[in-house]
């Protein structure tokens, strides 16, 4: 995972897929840390069928300084999979923030039922990782000032992409039996 919008956010991501079961092992460091007195929360998701690609800062088409969630949309694609700590996985959960890690360090590690949009993706190379939710005090501050594109209720900062990856599929065949695995 590599920053977006300044954040500071690193981390990396491996999803091992088992025929529709999908593991998703992350490590994230340099995240905003606090919210509302409470752990940051970072929405993470899989988006797919875009084109595949983390956006540049030619995204931020409104030119506020930012590269909000729906302007990386062209290049990353809406969201596929919600990597959340329990429950719902689908994109109905995207906003569940009490569902999400929080924190400017976590570990993450889920297994689940891949859907078959996601599924395609991966498969496609159109996967990509995207982990929300910047610290405002790094963001241009008319920006910070802003609520979400995703949802009004929310500050800009809660949403704004913080760090991005692409998947890369990679065959892990050395233990052929039971069929081929696919290593993402
Ligand atoms: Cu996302």
């Amino acid at each position: 995972l590599s920053a977006l919008n300044n954040s500071g956010t690193a981390g990396d991501v491996m999803v091992d897929v088992h025929g529709n079961q999908a593991t998703v092992t992350m490590n994230v460091s340099g995240a905003a840390q606090t919210f509302m007195d409470g752990p940051f929360p970072h929405a993470q998701h899989i988006h797919i069928h875009g084109q595949g690609t983390c956006p540049g800062p030619e995204a931020d088409t409104d030119g506020d300084g930012v590269v909000n969630t729906t302007e990386g949309h062209p290049s990353y694609g809406m969201i596929g999979t919600s990597l959340t700590t329990e429950g719902d996985t689908s994109p109905d959960s995207g906003l569940a923030v009490e569902r999400f890690p929080g924190g400017s360090a976590y570990s993450y590690e889920r297994t689940f039922e891949l859907d078959a949009p996601t599924a395609e993706a991966l498969k496609s190379g159109t996967a990509v990782i995207v982990v929300h939710g910047v610290d405002p005090a790094l963001m241009p501050a008319a920006a910070a000032e802003k609520m979400s594109d995703l949802d009004p209720a929310l500050p800009a900062a809660a949403t704004l992409p913080a760090a991005c990856g692409t998947l890369t599929a990679a065959q892990m065949g050395a233990m052929p039996e039971g069929g081929a695995d696919t290593g993402v």
